[in-house]
């Protein structure tokens, strides 16, 4: 057989230079390849736990039986991390060639093998620590990179083959490769095309590659540097939450959110990477003392614990973007006082280390309220996406006023001099939380049977304290809801009501009385500019 390994053009009216099995695997390389450096740019912008490949090898790490562990650091020593990277590197690569073959002679097997691999890179994604749904993203988008790759560059051998078969290039008819070709076989001319395709790919995934592995590699440092914090205990610590502050009905939301389920709202596309030793708080404009703050020197001052319920001004009637953490930090009054604020200084501008920007009015830290520079949330340093090093916690307002996570600058200014970065674009200047209410369960359309049915749900008005939570079904008279215990002014209040359900079409509705009287609004606001209004409301079928 007149097999070749040369890859470039055939010229016409030459001897056909032919490419077997050699070709198929390396279009069947390139596209794993593509796949993986998708994979591992995707992950970058996910969370270093979410690559692929970092999971695959670190679950096989975590299941491999210790006598293994132990022979690997024997053998290997220090390097047994690369070794089993590059063990994993060149079974992909022989699964991949071997993808390449199948796809060119029996379509699209090559196509599903990496689409099984894909669904075990997610599946095994999902099982690392932290994850979320997110974690699913790279292998999907990096095996779908992967797919088209390799329908593309096996497109191109086919189209190949195909031409050599019609005489447009020439063949020689006595080659029984060429026989093997008019079956889709191995052997066949490689075109300029398919070097260029083939190289457009490779260059693509090295490049994606490559920079997801720098990213990951800030990534996996921030990382390393949480995993070594150890929070010091507070001066002041939150009083303890008793059992009676959860209403104890199932499908509700839990009275303290879990890091992991903790809503997240930002404009960072990619998670800021700062670690302690980076960190630093550089405190100026209108004050009387100039300073920058270290992490150590923050972790020297008393720290105060708290549990405070975060709302985003975003959330919709009925919405979910609310969570209730204990935050472990310094009290902003603390720096403030140190600053020596100037009469006049109403804001305090804060800016993240990514830029954004956030004002916060001066009174609302000044009046005694627990206004927190956090560094713990639920007993850990700050998760990476939530903020850490440090971020504020302000009760009673919304988070694009208060919230600033990431927080590398404050600037004390004046509301007429500076503006941040949402209230540039519509929204209002200062955001107070406003009352509100929400049904967790029944959730809307289900179907109930008549007779004794729980409605349960929250409630928050935070800074001021919820007083009553109020239940009406259809038009009828609105009638108090049962109260969990109360914990705080700052944290939400869940509660419950037992509805006698009578068969037919019903609408329930809640509203929350706060503690200085004011009921919450039926009147429907938008979001936009300072917080949404109305009565979460659910219809339901009862048979
Ligand atoms: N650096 C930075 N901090 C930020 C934001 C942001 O976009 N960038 N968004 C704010 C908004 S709008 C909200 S609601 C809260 C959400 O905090 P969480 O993601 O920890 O729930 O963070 C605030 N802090
Ligand atoms: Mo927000």
């Amino acid at each position: 057989m007149s097999v070749t390994s040369e890859l470039d053009d055939t010229p016409r009216h030459a001897p056909a230079r032919r490419v077997g099995a050699p070709v198929n695997a390396i279009a069947g390389i390139v596209a794993v390849g593509a796949a993986l450096g998708i994979g591992e740019l995707v992950a970058a912008l996910i969370s270093p736990e979410s690559s692929p490949y970092f999971a695959v090898g670190s679950t096989v790490v975590d299941h491999s039986p210790l006598w293994m562990r132990e022979w690997a650091i024997s053998t290997f020593g220090t390097s047994d991390k690369l070794t089993l990277f590059v063990v994993m590197g060149v079974v992909i690569a022989v699964i991949a060639g071997v993808c390449g073959v199948v796809e060119r002679r029996r379509p699209p097997i090559g196509s599903v093998v990496i689409v099984v691999f894909a669904i075990v890179g997610m599946i095994t994604a999902l099982g690392r620590p932290g994850a979320t749904a997110t974690f699913v993203l790279p292998s999907l988008l990096g095996g779908a990179a992967g797919v088209v790759a390799l329908r593309i560059l096996i497109g191109i051998l086919t189209l190949d083959a195909g031409k050599d078969e019609s005489g447009e290039d020439p063949v020689d008819t006595d080659d029984p490769a060429d026989a093997e070709d008019r079956r889709g076989g191995l052997g066949a001319p490689t075109s300029r095309r398919f070097v260029l395709a083939a190289a457009g790919i490779a260059a693509v995934a090295v490049a994606a590659g490559a920079l997801g592995r720098t990213l990951l590699a800030g990534a996996a440092k921030t990382l390393a540097d949480r995993n070594a914090v150890r929070l010091p205990a507070p001066a002041d610590p939150a009083p303890p939450v008793p059992a009676a502050a959860d209403i104890g009905v199932p499908g509700t939301s839990p009275f303290v959110t879990g890091n992991a389920d903790f809503y997240r709202i930002d404009t960072a596309l990619q998670v800021p990477q700062l670690t302690t030793g980076d960190w630093k708080l550089r405190v100026h404009g209108m004050v009387d003392n100039e300073f920058s703050l270290s992490w150590d020197e923050l972790l020297r001052m008393p720290l105060t614990e708290r549990l405070v319920t975060l709302t985003c001004v975003s959330n919709e009637v009925g919405g979910d973007l609310i969570g209730n953490a204990r935050w472990l930090g310094v009290r902003m009054k603390d720096l403030l006082d140190r600053a020596g604020a100037r009469p006049g200084a109403n804001m305090l501008l804060s800016t993240s280390s990514d830029g954004w920007t956030c004002g916060t009015p001066v009174s609302a830290i000044s009046d005694n309220r627990d206004a927190l520079l956090a560094i713990g949330m639920n007993g850990q340093p700050l998760p990476i996406e939530h903020g850490y090093p440090v971020r504020q916690v302000i009760p009673g307002l919304y988070g694009y006023v208060s919230a600033t996570k990431w927080v590398v600058d404050w600037e004390l200014t004046t509301f007429s001099a500076a503006q941040a970065y949402w209230t540039t674009r519509g929204w209002s200047a200062t955001g107070p939380i406003k009352i509100a209410s929400r049904i967790d369960r029944p959730s809307s359309g289900s179907s109930l049977r008549a007779g004794q049915v729980i409605i349960a749900g929250t409630s928050w008005h935070q800074h001021t304290g919820i007083a009553r939570v109020e239940v009406r079904v259809d038009n009828g008279p609105w009638a108090p809801a049962t109260l969990a215990a109360d914990y705080s002014d700052d944290t939400w209040r869940p509660w419950k009501y037992e509805w006698h359900a009578t068969p037919g079409a019903h609408t329930v509705a809640c509203r929350a009385i706060g503690k200085d009287g004011q009921v919450q609004t039926a009147a429907l606001a938008d979001p936009v500019p300072d917080g949404a209004t109305g009565l979460d409301t659910r219809t339901y079928t009862v048979r």
